[in-house]
């Protein structure tokens, strides 16, 4: 009887240990929202999916990311004041609204800063951009890593865009960014701050004629349904800071912190492979959905734009202006 009882005993003891250790392998130890403006089929969107395998495979499990696209949780300038709030734990967004937060950000939205992708991901990933990410600490944000969203081109509804006297007239959106604010001004073209969320809607009512944002965002934002003419104007280069809530990095035990570098850089190759190949077929795949695609001399927009180099030394140290203008 003694022999059956301990018996017993021992199977729901078994038991009870096997349901706690599958409580405590279904229950992530740190959840991780990352919110961010595009469409679910972006590589910004996929390359943060691919971060959350990545971290919950090198975590055991321990840590859990859920992705949010479509500015389910705000703006981009709503996400950088969430996580300064803690109310969101992570971030990819474009540089332009970190300019109100941390002025030298400012240099990688100058007009035709870098001649190309290889020089823009290569100068973001040396110390010049760490350095820039580690000012945001000030702010309650901890940069970590530079992923992208690209060279910038414009479409709009009403004409092509072949030289700068084109974009007379046109009701531009721009990001919440002095810059770019001050870029198409300076064209004479007419400027209108707005998140991104509302672009689309804005566009398809013609409250604006147009817009500028890399090929892969006017594809999977479907902005061919409400824009006629795309122009390879390639003006700005956005580089996609990912941001975390500084409290809540600094809340990880060093080995989860680890985790997430390790993961963050291996995602960030994938992200930028996923662009350069959507980069190689858009232009065809934006014709066939009938956007009318020009090219542009980008020498006379170069020259237009070069009083804003002048007018925003000062803003931006100068020294830092040469080191990116010139960075090999
Ligand atoms: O960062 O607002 C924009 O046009 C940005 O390119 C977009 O939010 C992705």
């Amino acid at each position: 009887m003694k022999k059956h009882c301990i018996f017993a005993l021992a199977l729901v003891l078994s038991l009870l240990v096997g349901l706690v250790g599958v409580a405590a392998a279904a229950e992530p130890a740190y959840t991780v929202r990352v919110g961010h403006t595009l469409a679910p089929t972006h590589p910004y969107n996929l390359g943060m999916v691919r971060f959350g395998e990545l971290v919950s495979k090198k975590t055991d499990g321990k840590v859990n990311v859920e992705v949010f696209h479509s500015s389910q949780l705000g703006s981009e300038r709503d996400l950088i004041e969430g996580l300064q709030l803690g109310t969101v734990e992570m971030t990819i967004i474009s540089t332009a609204p970190l300019a109100g937060f941390t002025a030298d950000f400012l240099v990688f939205d100058l007009p035709f800063i870098f001649a190309d992708v290889k020089t823009a991901r290569a100068c973001v990933d040396s110390d010049i951009g760490q350095k820039m990410l580690d000012q945001l600490a000030s702010q309650g944000i901890k940069g970590l890593y530079f992923y992208e969203n690209g060279f910038r081109s414009v479409t709009n509804s009403k004409r092509p865009i072949t030289k700068p006297e084109d974009l007379a007239g046109i009701k531009i959106r721009t990001m919440e960014n002095p810059i770019h604010m001050d870029s198409f001004r300076i064209m004479k073209a007419d400027p209108t701050p707005m998140a991104f969320g509302e672009l689309f809607v804005a566009l398809q009512q013609k409250t604006i004629d147009g817009q500028e944002n890399p090929l892969a965002i006017i594809d999977t934002s479907a902005f061919y349904e409400v824009q006629e003419f795309l122009s390879l104007t390639e003006h700005f280069y956005s580089p996609a800071p990912v941001l975390m809530a500084k409290a809540y990095y600094d809340s990880l035990p060093a080995d989860i912190q680890a985790a997430v570098h390790e993961s963050l850089v291996e995602a960030r190759a994938y992200e930028r492979q996923l662009l350069d190949d959507m980069n190689a077929s858009l232009l065809d795949t934006l014709a066939k959905r009938g956007m009318k695609i020009n090219t542009v001399d980008k020498a006379p927009f170069i020259k237009a734009v070069q009083p804003i180099y002048e007018q925003y030394t000062g803003k931006i140290p100068a020294d830092l202006i040469e080191r990116v203008k010139n960075f090999k």
